[in-house]
């Protein structure tokens, strides 16, 4: 019997040791991300789902459910964003939502099953009084049973500060690409900037939600260095939403050449490989992906979606087809 080891077992056996399972920092190299992205599709699939088995129920997925608190009108240029206001999407502009009506929607959205409750804003940065505001809609949310995320921009330490004592649980701040294709993507802040905020959200002692979007015309190696950073947090997030790009008319994307979808795949199995105790959320995109894509992200280490038929501005789909998929793959959920 051939007694061989192949170029890609060795590739396998080199990358075993490299992260140990606490949320520690031990570096991990660009390059060695790149060689996960570059294993034969099944190797990959194996291993994160070895990773995946060795931390999670793989047939347990999280449901988050998203609220858009305040739409449209945002001041960034974010190119791959509907809410900008650069842009002519037909995305209408309106005010934050008041208690009564996120109440409404965290109670439809725990009613359906989920657990977690996720604020949007369109801002840069709220203002203190918007933090006042949003830190009473994080206590309505608490006040029933669920866990609360926000994403309102960037934030202070104080402001931090501010929503952790309302009881927010998680805050949502991607780093959405490699830092050297985000000025060609946005230019109304900088890599540096986002990762201020983490810094401030971590000292605060929340949980932090940091994923990013790929289908934006990055190569291969660019989603490995997407990748790269946000397992080289220390620690890494808790949270990770792994987002293909939804396209929409209007923005500066809209237009990209459209990723293959297994290559989706291969970044959330990666994603898990690297973070193997974060929730790795199968995020924007999943109206466009088909039930089959799905089931292989699963597979590959995701174990959260948001769930409820929208976004923020775009949709998703109903409670009830995933609640069908989820059943048909017998994954159950908290
Ligand atoms: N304004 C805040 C900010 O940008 O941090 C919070 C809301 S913003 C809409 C939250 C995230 O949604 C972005 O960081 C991006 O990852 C994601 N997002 C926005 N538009 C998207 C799109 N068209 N497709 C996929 N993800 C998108
Ligand atoms: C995240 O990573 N994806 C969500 C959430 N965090 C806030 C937002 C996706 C937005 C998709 C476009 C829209 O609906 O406007
Ligand atoms: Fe504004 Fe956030 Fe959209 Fe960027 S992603 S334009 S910051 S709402």
């Amino acid at each position: 019997m051939p007694t061989a080891v192949t170029q890609h077992e060795q590739t396998l056996h080199f990358l075993k040791p490299a992260k140990p399972s606490e949320n520690s920092a031990e570096a991990l190299s660009r390059q060695s991300i790149e060689a996960l992205f570059n294993l034969p599709f099944s190797d990959l699939m194996f291993k994160a789902q070895q990773v995946h088995r060795e931390h999670f129920n793989p047939n347990e997925v999280q449901l988050s459910t998203l609220l858009s608190i305040k739409t449209g009108g945002c001041p960034e240029d974010c190119g791959y964003c509907p809410q900008s206001v650069h842009y002519n999407t037909g995305v209408e502009a309106s005010k934050l939502l008041d208690v009564e009506e996120v109440k409404a929607a965290a109670l439809e959205a725990q009613k359906n099953g989920a657990s977690r409750f996720c604020m949007g804003a369109a801002w840069r940065e709220p203002k203190d009084r918007d933090v006042e505001k949003v830190a009473e809609l994080v206590r309505t949310v608490k006040s029933l049973g669920m866990e609360a995320c926000c994403t309102l921009g960037m934030l202070t330490e104080s402001q931090a500060g501010t929503l952790k004592q309302a009881g927010l649980d998680y805050y949502n701040h991607n780093l959405d690409t490699t830092p050297e294709l985000y000025g060609d993507i946005i230019t109304t802040r900088d890599y540096q900037e986002r990762l201020d905020t983490l810094a401030h959200v971590r000292s605060a002692g929340m949980h932090v939600c940091s994923g990013g979007i790929v289908g934006m015309g990055e190569s291969r190696a660019q989603r490995a260095g997407l990748v790269h950073q946000l397992a080289n947090l220390t620690p890494y997030p808790e949270s990770v939403p792994i987002n293909n790009l939804v396209q929409v008319e209007g923005t500066p994307l809209h237009g990209t050449e459209s990723l293959d979808l297994l290559e989706f795949v291969r970044t959330v199995a990666v994603a898990r490989i690297t973070m193997p105790k974060a929730r790795v959320r199968l995020s924007a995109g999943r109206q466009q992906m088909g039930e089959a894509i799905q089931a292989l992200c699963f597979m590959a280490g995701a174990n959260s979606i948001f769930y409820g038929d929208k976004l923020l501005t775009t949709g998703n789909p109903d409670w009830q087809k995933d609640q069908a998929l989820l059943g048909k793959l017998g994954i159950s959920t908290t």
